[in-house]
């Protein structure tokens, strides 16, 4: 069985695109969490990966790490399921969206990092961080508008949406703008089961570590 390395659910942003990937698709996995930021946190990862950074894919002692390897190798190992749009035009633009979130929007990730379980609503950001924030509703836009509808930014949920998914606790911690087609995905996004399950899972955990709590 497929196993899921990640860190725990309040604080691992990382963590939570393929996990949700996988919930949403049904895909049958074992789950393995690791505290963040504790004094055996690198050994523990180290047990895995010698990356040192969760999350963490293993298939039958082959190791898979960082969110978007993880991704390509579950829409491989899952040809059927359409993990990405199954048009290549649509694929091209999820790839790059996806792409474009993993290496981008510093700022954002600095200024606003996740915190799923608490409200922090923000009176003003730094004009780098707004333009992170608009540049991700104006992306989210011009996807919904080429998806004729949504729900998701493809149309059927893909691994595109589960790469912003901690963007979207961003937007509701923080409070941050959004306007058109963007703000009913992002709700749409906040009551996706798999989403959910998450959110449940980081409220049902005990690990609180100053670093990451107001
Ligand atoms: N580029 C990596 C980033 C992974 C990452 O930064 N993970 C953090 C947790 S969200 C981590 O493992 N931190 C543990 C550490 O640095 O000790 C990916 O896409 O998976």
């Amino acid at each position: 069985m497929l196993e899921l390395v990640i860190g725990n659910k309040k604080y691992s942003s990382w963590s939570l695109r393929p996990w949700v990937l996988m919930k949403h698709f049904d895909l049958p996995f074992k789950e393995t969490v690791i505290g963040l930021d504790l004094p055996d946190t690198a050994a523990q990862i180290a047990r895995y990966s010698q990356a040192g950074k969760v999350p963490v894919l293993i298939d039958e002692g082959l190791t898979v790490f960082d969110t978007l390897a993880i991704s390509e190798y579950l829409a491989e190992k899952f040809p059927d399921q359409n993990l990405w749009p199954r048009d290549r035009r649509a694929r091209a633009r999820a790839r790059s969206v996806s792409a474009e979130m993993h290496s981008g929007f510093p700022n954002l990730r600095n200024d606003c990092s996740m915190k799923i379980l608490e409200s922090h609503p923000i009176q003003s950001l730094r004009p780098e961080t707004k333009i992170d924030v608009e540049r991700v509703v104006s992306s989210f836009n011009d996807c919904l508008a080429q998806a004729q509808g949504g729900p998701f930014l493809f149309g059927a949920f893909s691994i595109a949406d589960a790469m912003y998914a901690p963007v979207v606790s961003r937007f509701r911690t923080y409070a941050l703008p959004a306007s058109g087609a963007a703000a009913a995905y992002l709700e749409t996004m906040w009551a996706l089961p798999a989403l959910q399950a998450w959110v449940a899972g980081a409220r049902a955990e005990t690990l609180r570590l100053k670093r990451y709590e107001t």
